[in-house]
């Protein structure tokens, strides 16, 4: 075995399964991330992420020896960097937001002086179209006594590739073994040498590509799924403007063979989809036109969602013209950006309970099933309720996740005056 001990740059949502993984499979592993917190959990055999059954594959890992966090990076013999790319700073009021390198860049600057003849660095981060050839500049600048592949081709020292991550949150521990891999290699040694790694846990095909052509194949996904539900949520304010059920006339169209839209929402969330159809936007403004249109098509449906709010107030205080808008309770079901996780990051959900929060003067009421409390930045804007509690107080009732524990309400049994069904419960819009 070419690889005796591994490191994983970025102990997240990616980075920590992935380190559990080889671990898990015997190899050392060291995992490496800036916050402490995180190091010190996982140390102790305990995660700082929710993800099912990582606990379990992070505690065996931990106490068998096989994987250790720190702060630094060590030598190991092979890198795998897996830390954010978030946007940068929008400098002007350009509506087209960049990608900022720089946790790829300080993992370079990390790794760099522990690289040694016959490592192997991949890259796992989602990376706008070049940012692999760009790590590789940044670790020669660094590294003047190392080859590299771009001027030593397969007799490089160190053998780069990019290798996209592509498992869905909640299921990361059985798509990161049975997933398909990307492996865009900048030379064919270093696609073989890094298929050679993963084939220690993964079971799906490995295929081989260019790594511009990875990094793309990554965009494309999670583009092509963005367009997918900017089509069904325009579809959604049509219908609504048309008084037709768009749940019905999907599941009706989706009858035809050769037809699958997917479901509207109250907008995208999460880290991913909404996040890297921005980097093909970026790159290439002039040619992006679909992508950068269901960009702006899914950031817009929370307003919309937003204006029917206001909407059902106005109509419940004509409806009771005794009371006054303090009067009114709303129900916000679900916080979370998709169904079933605990995660609020980037969340449309979540979004728009806190705009909600900014205009209406009474009572709003939070469920989420599966929070225990809100973070401490939302705790004096939004109350976190039961569910029994929201069913029984609320006039308006607002349902922005489909999760498990919502699909056993009978909407019957609501009190609400109003009820606006933003991913159709109950099948209606
Ligand atoms: N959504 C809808 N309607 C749908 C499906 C999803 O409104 O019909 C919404 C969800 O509610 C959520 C958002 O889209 O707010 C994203 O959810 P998702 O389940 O589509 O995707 P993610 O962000 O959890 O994970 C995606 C996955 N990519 C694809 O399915 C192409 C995953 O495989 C990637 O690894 C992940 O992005 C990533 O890390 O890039």
């Amino acid at each position: 075995m070419s690889f005796e001990t591994i490191s994983v740059i970025g102990l997240g949502y990616i980075g920590l399964p992935t380190a559990a993984m080889f671990a898990s499979n015997k190899i050392k592993v060291i995992g490496v991330d800036i916050n402490q917190n995180a190091v010190d959990t996982i140390n102790r055999g305990e995660i700082h992420i929710v993800e099912p059954d990582l606990d379990i594959l992070v505690k065996a890992s931990v106490n068998q020896g096989y994987l250790r966090a720190t702060t630094k990076a060590e030598a190991a013999d092979a890198f795998l960097i897996a830390v954010p790319t978030p946007f940068l700073p929008k400098e002007t009021d350009s509506d087209i937001p960049k990608p900022d390198l720089k946790y790829i860049e300080s993992a370079a600057e990390s790794i760099a002086p522990i690289l040694k003849k016959g490592d192997l660095v991949i890259l796992e981060s989602t990376s706008p179209v070049g940012a692999t050839e760009k790590l590789a500049d940044w670790l020669s600048e660094r590294r003047a006594d190392l080859t590299f592949p771009k001027t030593h081709g397969e007799e490089s020292d160190i053998r780069i590739a990019h290798c996209p991550e592509r498992v869905l949150p909640g299921h990361v521990v059985r798509e990161l073994v049975e997933n398909d891999r990307v492996i865009g290699g900048l030379t064919q040694k270093c696609s073989e040498k890094a298929i050679e790694l993963y084939k220690t846990f993964v079971k799906g095909d490995c295929v081989i590509t260019n790594s511009r052509t990875a990094e793309m194949a990554k965009l494309t996904e999670n583009s092509c799924r963005d367009v997918q539900i900017a089509f069904a949520n325009e579809l959604s304010i049509i219908c609504d403007k048309l008084d037709i059920n768009v749940w019905e006339l999907i599941s009706l169209a989706n009858r035809h063979p050769r037809i699958n839209i997917l479901q509207p929402g109250p907008g995208v969330g999460g880290h991913c989809i909404a996040v890297d159809p921005w980097f093909i936007v970026s790159k290439t403004p002039e040619q992006a036109q679909m992508i950068h249109t269901a960009r702006k098509v899914n950031d817009g449906k929370p307003l919309w969602v937003i204006d029917k709010v206001k909407i059902a107030i106005s109509d419940f205080l004509q409806a009771n013209p005794d009371k006054t808008a303090k009067d009114v309770s709303i129900a916000c079901y679900g916080l979370a950006f998709k169904a079933d996780i605990d995660d609020l990051r980037e969340s449309p959900a979540l979004n728009i309970t806190k705009a909600i929060a900014k205009f209406h003067s009474g009572d709003l009421l939070a469920v989420e099933p599966n929070i225990k409390s809100l973070p401490s930045s939302l705790v004096n804007l939004i109350d976190l309720t039961s569910l029994d509690y929201a069913k029984n107080n609320a006039d308006i009732s607002v349902v922005l996740v489909k999760h498990t524990e919502f699909k056993k309400i009978i909407k019957n049994e609501l009190r609400s005056y109003s009820v606006i069904d933003t991913c159709g419960l109950w099948k209606e819009l």
